[in-house]
């Protein structure tokens, strides 16, 4: 099945000048980028994003990372996108991700590991409405 997903550079991607080692990532496999851009995102946004995580104890930390400097929202396509992308970045923390996974390769810590791609229909859906409206 043909598939979108929502995907975040965080800022520390766009600090360590690495969006296009993680956009070569995505594009070496096939993905194709529907909607792309270069952002800082505000507090709101942020918030919305990671609602699930509202009200628990890194929840404030985690919105202060994806506010703190300009990150890239893109729209990903392809067969399996959810999945494929997920794959492709890795667990959450970078320390347990498979080699070769971009947050292997470039995930700082738990709490900065550099890129975000949603993890069902429901949460691409509901994360491209917030990112592209
Ligand atoms: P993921 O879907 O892999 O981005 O992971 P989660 O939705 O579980 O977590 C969202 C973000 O919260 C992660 F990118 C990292 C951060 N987080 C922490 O900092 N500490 C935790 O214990 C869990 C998640």
């Amino acid at each position: 099945m043909i598939e979108k997903t929502l995907v975040l550079l965080k800022p520390d991607a766009v600090e360590r000048n690495l969006i296009g080692h993680i956009l070569v990532e995505y594009e070496r496999n096939g993905l194709r980028i529907l909607e792309m851009k270069l952002m800082k995102a505000s507090s709101t946004l942020a918030e919305q994003h990671y609602i699930e995580h509202k009200g628990k104890p890194f929840f404030d930390r985690l919105v202060a990372y994806l506010t703190r400097s300009p990150l890239v929202a893109l729209v990903l396509e392809g067969e399996n996108a959810i999945s494929r992308v997920r794959a492709l970045n890795g667990t959450t923390d970078p320390a347990d991700s498979q080699d070769n996974t971009i947050r292997a390769l470039y995930g700082k810590s738990m709490s900065e590991n550099t890129v975000h791609a949603s993890d069902s229909t429901e949460s691409s859906k509901r994360e491209r409405a917030i990112w592209f409206g």
